[in-house]
């Protein structure tokens, strides 16, 4: 049986990341694209130089020209410009717009049967734009920011309860932004909800705050400490799983930027919600229940993402 094919688009610090854990975990074969000649050839040799130490066989190759992509399975994007101490992720819709457009008709002319992971910011509008010049549908094109948010969750929710990263669970919903929900009641230590943990005495109602506060400000909290970009090994390692969900068909449930038809109230347009991602890509956008707070925090991220939505449409307008 021929190994996987899985495409990189943009060869960047999470692209490079991306094809160091795509080949540690045997994946498939790996294929590099950037529009800087030279960047993806050249990490591609320097990770293919790695193989005989680490011990994994997969093919990594770059280049520049879209035809490498030819018959990928999975396509990974994170092609165009990340942010910088005092950027918000909005203040990058001008540029990624234009790139999201591009990367989709490389897409739609050389794979158009792969399954598609969004990762370029800001995240919930790009993921829609992609998946509109690509024209595939939209089960087969998803977002990553949710697996991410709730992994910076779960790691502080770890570090406060002192017990194993394994153990937490948590979600965050929404768009990925400064409006993102982290779901108190449904973030759990082996099955146990935080709010029972807070009568159990493990924190306070207000270092639960902070730590939700801190949830929301992650990507920021990273981009302040490196001042030349943005973060990417987590980043890397939460698109990954979204991957092998698919070509393994684990059916794994995990928040990710879904295509919404009425789910939580949202009508043709990518937000961040639970899925099931399986073989068929996103198969179900499961609804849970939410109470009224809840639900007010989310309709005020929906808000947000759909404003940010009309900008990238004026400005896909006015470059006709
Ligand atoms: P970076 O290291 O700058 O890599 C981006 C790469 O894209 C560069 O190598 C560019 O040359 C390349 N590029 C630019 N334009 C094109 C194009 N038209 N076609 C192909 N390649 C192109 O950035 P990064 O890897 O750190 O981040 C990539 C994106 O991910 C940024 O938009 C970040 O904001 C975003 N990001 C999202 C999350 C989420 O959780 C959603 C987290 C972290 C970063």
């Amino acid at each position: 049986m021929a190994r996987n094919k899985i495409a990189l688009i943009g060869a960047g610090n999470i692209g490079g990341t991306l094809a160091l854990l795509a080949g540690l975990k045997e994946m498939g074969d790996v294929v590099l694209f950037d529009i800087m000649d030279g960047i993806p050839q050249g990490k591609a040799l320097d990770l293919a130089e790695a193989s005989p130490v680490e011990g994994f066989d997969a093919a990594m190759s770059g280049s520049k020209n879209y035809s490498a992509i030819k018959g990928a399975d999975v396509i990974i994007v994170t092609a165009g410009v990340a942010r910088k101490p005092g950027m918000s992720r909005d203040d990058l819709i001008g540029i990624n717009t234009s790139v999201m457009k591009s990367v989709g008709e490389g897409i739609k002319k050389n794979a158009p049967k792969a399954f598609v992971i969004c990762i370029t910011n800001p995240l919930d509008v790009m993921v829609g734009i992609l998946q509109k010049a690509s024209g595939l549908p939209a089960n087969k094109v998803v977002g990553m920011a949710g697996v991410l948010d709730s992994a910076r969750f779960r790691y502080f929710l770890a570090e406060e309860f002192k017990v194993s990263v394994e153990d937490v669970t948590a979600f965050v919903l929404g768009g990925h932004g400064d409006t993102m929900v982290p779901l108190i009641r449904y973030s759990t230590v082996a099955g146990i909800p935080v709010p029972d943990l807070l009568k159990m005495g493990w924190s306070t109602k207000k270092r639960i705050a902070d730590i939700v506060q801190r949830t929301r400000d992650g990507g920021a909290e990273i981009v302040g400490l490196l001042k030349t970009g943005s973060a990417f090994y987590a980043p890397a390692s939460s698109a990954i799983v979204m991957a092998e969900s698919y070509l393994k068909d684990k059916r794994r449930l995990l928040p990710a930027a879904a295509f919404c038809t009425g789910q939580y109230g949202v009508r043709n347009m990518y937000v961040g919600v639970p899925c099931i991602i399986g073989a068929n890509g996103v198969e179900k956008i499961v609804e849970i229940s939410l109470n009224a707070a809840e639900k007010k925090m989310l309709q005020k991220s929906i808000d947000a993402v759909q404003s940010l939505s009309k900008v990238a449409a004026d400005i896909e307008k006015n470059a006709g």
